[in-house]
């Protein structure tokens, strides 16, 4: 069973947010997710607090510097991705990047990395069959 840390868009905007749940899901089926709020409707991304802010920031790194595994769908532009994305390549962990190509253009900083293992897909169902592979290797 691998530890999975997904990371998907919060502040940088919830639209996605659905999506993320039925992957998150998915991945439950099977293996651990460690970032479960990720997918939560009910998520007050108005929240404010310095403290707060800094305990999830200890928390997310943590879990990074822990998984065994990163998953980030990025069709939604977030900071917060960006950076837990090269914070996991600075630690050697596997990162996978999902995107909708008919939705968005990825960030030349993520295509142009040859570390990272970019998934374009056209239909959400394409996501599934590609994370049986991800999760068995
Ligand atoms: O810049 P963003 O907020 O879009 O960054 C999203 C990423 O940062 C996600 O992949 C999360 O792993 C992480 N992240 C951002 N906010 C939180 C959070 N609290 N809890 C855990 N991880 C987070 C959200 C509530 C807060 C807005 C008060």
């Amino acid at each position: 069973m691998k530890k999975v840390y997904f990371a998907g868009s919060i502040r940088g905007g919830r639209t996605d947010a659905e999506l993320y749940k039925r992957v998150i899901s998915y991945i439950q089926r099977t293996d651990r997710v460690l970032t479960k709020h990720v997918g939560s409707p009910e998520l007050n991304v108005l929240e404010q607090g310095k403290d707060r802010d800094k305990a999830i920031y200890e928390q997310d790194t943590g879990w990074l510097r822990e998984c065994d595994v990163v998953i980030a769908e990025c069709t939604s532009p977030s900071l917060g991705v960006g950076y837990e994305l090269a914070y996991a390549e600075a630690h050697g962990k596997p990162v996978h990047i999902f995107y909708d190509r008919t939705k968005t253009q990825l960030s030349a900083m993520l295509t142009g990395d040859a570390y990272f293992r970019i998934h374009p897909y056209e239909a959400e169902e394409d996501i599934y069959p590609e994370l049986d592979v991800i999760l068995r290797t």
